[in-house]
């Protein structure tokens, strides 16, 4: 009889523990981390510094890709199944701003957009919703001077110079930065009537591949090559499409951003016509994100309406040394 009795004492203990951990496993916070191209090493930057986050506050970081409207409402759905009270999200379509704000606001879930903005119904950015994104026209100026530098250097003459805007004007962020580019190597003094553009299908490598073949075709005597785009794929896509064309690295300047995308390019022996490119900080977009929701949920602390991130030239010559700055030697 004793026996039964502490038998039955045992399994009274160990179901009251179960259930305070499943008690505490509902209670623990939880955060959702939403990227467009979890392929790209600048997302997966993000989620990276968005982990470190999520460690030292002591919390669930979800990490969902999300490549179209569909995968994107299913994330938020999902995320507010396990729990979730908000969401960083960089959608795949900026357009999704109403489908996303309503779905966000029905599941209960504050949201921070990263990178891209939202367009409202209006066609206008949605400025209610909390974002942290990069200060996109000065990014592309920087490259517009860096560019016009390195070809005075180079020497190249501009008669025999095009420079190739690789545009993707769906997106406001990236239209800043070619515009920036566009305006500063004008402001420098290169010819406006020698830019010529490549508008891209995707932000990717195919993407500024397929848009630089269908312009050097249409103008097959330009012999030095400057490049630039929103990002390092589309660059290096675009440098890809010349050195298939007989280019040789020395006449093709490519500028990118992001950084994180084109040290591979760094890293091979021989240089390429991937010249440098703006690093971001994808600490700010992956850890502080993470860390503004945690305090708003946990604290009540509304992080600000609007943060915008810099970023530095990095080349062949600088880049291991301000990438063990930014803290992503490493990776
Ligand atoms: C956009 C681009 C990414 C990155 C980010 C900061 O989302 O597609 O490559 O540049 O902005």
């Amino acid at each position: 009889m004793r026996f039964m009795l502490k038998i039955a004492v045992l399994v009274g203990i160990a179901s009251a523990l179960l259930w305070r951990l499943k008690q505490e496993d509902s209670e623990r916070l939880r955060i959702g981390f939403v990227v467009k191209q979890p392929e790209e090493p600048w997302f997966q930057l993000e989620w990276f510094f968005g982990d470190l986050a999520a460690k030292q506050y002591d919390f669930d970081l979800i990490k969902i890709g999300a490549p179209d409207g569909e995968k994107v409402l299913t994330a938020l759905d999902v995320l507010a199944a396990h729990g979730a009270k908000g969401v960083i999200i960089c959608v795949p379509d900026v357009m999704l701003g109403p489908a996303v704000t309503r779905r966000a606001r029905d599941l209960g879930l504050k949201v921070i957009t990263v990178d891209d903005q939202l367009i409202g119904a209006s066609g206008q950015p949605i400025k209610s919703v909390h974002h942290l994104g990069i200060s996109a026209k000065e990014i592309g100026r920087e490259v517009g001077r860096s560019l016009y530098k390195v070809m005075q250097e180079r020497g190249f003459d501009p008669k025999k110079t095009a420079a190739a805007a690789m545009t993707f004007d769906e997106l406001e962020t990236a239209r800043d930065r070619t515009g920036g580019a566009i305006e500063t190597l004008i402001a420098s003094g290169f010819p406006e009537t020698q830019i010529y553009y490549a508008p891209t299908k995707t932000t990717d490598q195919a993407g500024g591949f397929d848009a630089i073949n269908i312009l050097i075709a249409k103008h097959p005597t330009i012999e030095n090559w400057l490049l630039f785009s929103l990002n390092d794929n589309v660059v290096i896509g675009g440098v890809r499409a010349l050195e298939g064309q007989g280019k040789k690295a020395q006449q093709v300047v490519g500028i990118g951003i992001n950084g994180t995308d084109g040290i591979g390019e760094f890293r091979k022996k021989e240089p390429t016509g991937f010249y440098g490119s703006m690093l971001l900080s994808a600490k700010d977009h992956g850890f502080k994100t993470a860390e503004m929701m945690y305090q708003w949920i946990k604290e009540d602390v509304e992080p600000p309406l609007d943060t915008r991130t810099i970023g530095v030239l990095i080349t062949r010559d600088n880049y291991q040394v301000v990438l063990k700055d930014h803290g992503i030697s490493e990776f």
